[in-house]
């Protein structure tokens, strides 16, 4: 009977150990934590919610896979600006659904603060007011990655939501243009420490998702950009015939909605959509590592993984700053009556 025990926890852990190994061989070990973030942050008080998440997105993408192209770019812009805070989910935000025309015209897609939203009521309602809207936001940006395709990889959670929106000004500042050249985007990227290879890793987001004429206009009018292929401009001037046509197109003509490497493909054939991306393959500094992720898709991924880590974990809030909000777009009212507001907004029927 002991043995017999002894042999049956020796087969449970044994499949607690793989278990987390098959789901997130990738854990990106190379990067440091942020301190107070970990990799089992939830493991105690809301084992369930990657599961949650990730039950209802593969349904979510399953009617549209471009909601992971928005929840993707919707991570990536709250950690650029004032950190991976929840900030650009906040109603007011200079980039959130209050003033979505403002330039920079970021153009999230209004749908991806609703998915947010909706997974935040699935969590709370399983473990109470335990996970961040920033974690949620960090975890579904994986998932994005992951049901298109990409790869898996393990996400530290623990972050904190913050209490104030970013106004347009410092929104504007840190969000590089798209008609930025190379070498502008690895400058920039380095006053967040990311390197070159994290520059090149996380361009490789737009293997996904859309963009609006108005953010790469300015390669077709009022002259060609000579180093797009002819083809492609042509195309590409069929979609948006006049410098002010309101339409959109494909970031990635050779695999729109699959995460994979083909985006570096398309930059060696001079079919890279914004002069931010396009140019990666010119600048001296990046076009080595263009080639190396168009050749060889695992690298690329690996080195996304690292970037993307990296990324997640700017300017976190964590331990005792900053808050859980009850409900992503607006901050808590007060500290005491969180309770009543917690059940008004557990609605799941719109989803
Ligand atoms: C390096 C600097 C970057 C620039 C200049 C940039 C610029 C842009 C622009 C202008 C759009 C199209 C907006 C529109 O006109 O509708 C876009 C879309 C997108 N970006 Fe970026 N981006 C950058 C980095 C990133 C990063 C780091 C990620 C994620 C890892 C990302 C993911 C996306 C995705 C997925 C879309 C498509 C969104 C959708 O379909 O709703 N971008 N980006
Ligand atoms: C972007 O801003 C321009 C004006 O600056 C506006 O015409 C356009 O509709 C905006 N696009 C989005 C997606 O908000
Ligand atoms: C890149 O853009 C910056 C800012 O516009 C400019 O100063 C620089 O000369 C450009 N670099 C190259 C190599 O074109
Ligand atoms: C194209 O439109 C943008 C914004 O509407 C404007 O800033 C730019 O000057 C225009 N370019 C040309 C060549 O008309
Ligand atoms: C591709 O990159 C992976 C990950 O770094 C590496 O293990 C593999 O050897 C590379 N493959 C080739 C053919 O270079
Ligand atoms: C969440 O906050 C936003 C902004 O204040 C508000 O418009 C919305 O109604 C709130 N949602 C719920 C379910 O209370
Ligand atoms: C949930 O929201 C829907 C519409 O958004 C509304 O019709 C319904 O009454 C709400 N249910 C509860 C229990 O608040
Ligand atoms: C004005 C315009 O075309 N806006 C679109 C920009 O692109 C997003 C999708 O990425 C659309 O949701 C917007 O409607």
């Amino acid at each position: 009977m002991a043995t017999y025990n002894y042999s049956s926890n020796v087969v449970v852990v044994m499949m607690m150990i793989c278990v987390s190994c098959v789901v997130y061989a990738h854990k990106s070990s190379d990067v440091p934590l942020a301190e107070g973030l970990s990799w089992s942050f939830y493991d105690k008080s809301c084992p369930g919610v990657e599961s949650i998440i990730r039950t209802k997105l593969k349904k979510v993408f399953k009617k549209d896979i471009g909601q992971a192209a928005g929840l993707l770019r919707l991570h990536f812009h709250d950690c650029f600006v004032q950190g991976c805070d929840g900030s650009v989910l906040l109603d007011g935000s200079a980039s959130g659904p209050g003033e979505k025309n403002a330039p920079p015209n970021l153009s999230l897609r209004a749908k991806a603060f609703e998915i947010i939203n909706d997974l935040r009521a699935r969590v709370h309602k399983q473990c109470g007011r335990v996970v961040s809207c920033s974690d949620i936001a960090a975890i579904a940006a994986r998932d994005s990655v992951f049901l298109s395709n990409g790869p898996d990889y393990a996400v530290p959670l623990g972050r904190r939501d913050g209490l104030t929106f970013a106004t347009r000004a410092v929104t504007i500042a840190n969000l590089p243009s798209s008609a930025s050249n190379a070498s502008t985007i690895v400058a920039f990227l380095a006053t967040k420490n990311l390197d070159a290879t994290d520059a090149v890793a996380l361009s490789g987001g737009h293997t996904i998702g859309l963009s609006n004429c108005s953010s790469f206009n300015n390669r077709l009018y009022p002259t060609q950009d000579p180093v797009m292929d002819q083809t492609f401009a042509k195309n590409l001037k069929a979609i948006c015939p006049t410098n002010n046509t309101v339409a959109t197109t494909v970031l990635d003509i050779r695999s729109p909605n699959a995460f994979d490497n083909k985006y570096y493909v398309n930059l060696m054939n001079r079919q890279g959509l914004f002069t931010s991306d396009q140019d990666l393959y010119s600048y001296s500094k990046t076009k080595d590592i263009v080639i190396n992720f168009a050749v060889n898709q695992s690298l690329f991924f690996e080195k996304f993984i690292i970037a993307m880590t990296k990324m997640g974990q700017l300017s976190v809030l964590t331990g005792s700053q900053g808050e859980i909000r009850a409900n992503c777009s607006a901050r808590n009212p007060s500290k005491d009556n969180l309770a009543s507001l917690y059940e008004d907004v557990d609605n799941l029927s719109a989803f």
